[in-house]
């Protein structure tokens, strides 16, 4: 068990007064897709007007936090910057949370309205709510690729490339009930009910179906912060980004190859399995074990996390990682940010750290971008 894993029963009934029911929003104009999403049988949303009122509370980050995004504040950022480079960025949604907020996906390419026949890498943040630097993050990675592209050879080749889909915040109800007071709910989880219980909350990163409950690395209680829901994919928001990635499917090959879930905190690079501490297991061979581990070696190099199969961290189950390798082979990692550790400011560090710690992992996820291509090339195997 986590030793950051913290109780947050006591907050349950008070906090949950202070969240408003959801609004229901007109819905949006049906999206007019580009033919081959047409074709991969998928229609992509645009990214709706605010689907939620803001929250009962302040809704804002508390002083010494202001520089991180709300949910609203993000949006925004990602609407301005499709606006000023329509030509690279795309900002739409693969599905609605819980209580009704659009799940946004920004996807940054040459040619981004159309699907092309390059290596697609997906970057996912935010599935637990307090992790809010992991937003951060990904939104860094939209910015730094949109604004690099045309102007810095190296970022422009990879744009240019690749396909990169980015969701930057894959648990919006948790992430704005965090933050609804003024003062932080350490909360993890979704906002969700469970049916015959007052608990609120499945924790989106135990709710995947591989291996859903398997081993331990979840728990069974509602009231738990690690509760994996009373099935797999109970949770909208895990469904729906299920559903997504399937859609990637074309032609039978999954078009996604690599992808980063970004967490905090702790500062690791992490590759399956979590729910087995065996190196290799059913779908996972000696030489998928070899190059995870050398992949997740050499992005760690870059940013100087440490890096280790997700087991040794802990053992997990029910998690995306395990679910993107096992059902899609996507060579799929957890990054643990900053910081190393609790007095460092555990799930909350201020804002002042959002610069460095998120270009920190520039390089690490430059290296992701260039061996999308192929990943086992990194051991010498070609593909
Ligand atoms: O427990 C998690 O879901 C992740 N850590 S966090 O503190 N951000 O909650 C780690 C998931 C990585 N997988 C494994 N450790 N198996
Ligand atoms: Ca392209
Ligand atoms: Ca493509
Ligand atoms: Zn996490």
């Amino acid at each position: 068990m986590s030793r950051r894993r913290t109780v947050v029963v006591t907050l349950l009934g008070i906090a949950a007064l202070a969240l408003p029911a959801a609004a229901t929003a007109a819905p949006p104009p049906p999206a007019e897709p580009s033919a081959p999403y047409r074709v991969a049988g998928f229609g992509l949303r645009p990214l709706p007007e605010l689907a939620a009122p803001p929250s009962a509370g302040l809704g804002q980050f508390p002083a010494g936090f202001g520089d991180y995004h709300t949910y609203g504040e993000l949006r925004a950022e990602l609407v301005a910057l499709a606006a000023a480079h329509p030509d690279v960025v795309r900002v739409s949604s693969y599905g609605t949370s819980l209580e009704g907020r659009a799940l946004p996906l920004v996807k940054v390419s040459d040619s981004v309205a159309t699907d092309e026949a390059e290596p697609e890498v997906l970057f996912s943040c935010g599935q637990h709510a307090r992790e809010h630097l992991t937003v951060e993050m990904c939104l860094h990675i939209v910015t730094r690729l949109v604004e690099g592209h045309g102007n810095d050879p190296a970022l422009t080749a990879l744009v240019d490339s690749r396909e990169v889909w980015v969701m930057p915040m894959t648990n919006p109800d948790g992430a704005e009930f965090d933050i609804a007071t003024g003062a932080f709910a350490q909360w993890r989880k979704n906002r969700q009910p469970t049916p015959g219980s007052i608990a609120i909350g499945t924790d989106l990163n135990r709710n995947w179906g591989t291996q859903w409950g398997c081993c331990g690395g979840s728990s069974d209680s509602p009231f738990a912060d690690d509760y994996r829901g009373p099935a797999p994919f109970s949770a909208p928001e895990t469904a729906q980004l299920r559903d997504w990635v399937g859609s990637r499917v074309i032609g039978g090959e999954q078009q996604i190859t690599t992808h980063i879930d970004w967490h905090a905190f702790s500062e690791l690079v992490l590759w399956p399995y979590g729910f087995t501490e065996s190196d290799s297991a059913p779908g996972l061979d000696a030489e998928a074990a070899a190059t995870f581990r050398a992949l997740g070696e050499a992005m760690a190099a870059k940013n100087g996390y440490t890096p280790q199969q997700s087991s040794d961290f802990y053992v997990t189950d029910g998690t995306i990682n395990d679910w993107m390798w096992a059902e899609h082979g996507i060579w799929s990692y957890t990054f643990e940010m900053y910081p190393s550790s609790q007095e460092q400011g555990g799930f909350y560090p201020t804002d002042n750290v959002i610069g460095p710690q998120t270009s920190r992992n520039d390089a690490a996820v430059d290296l992701l971008l260039d061996y999308a291509d192929c990943v086992p090339r990194i051991i010498g195997v070609t593909c």
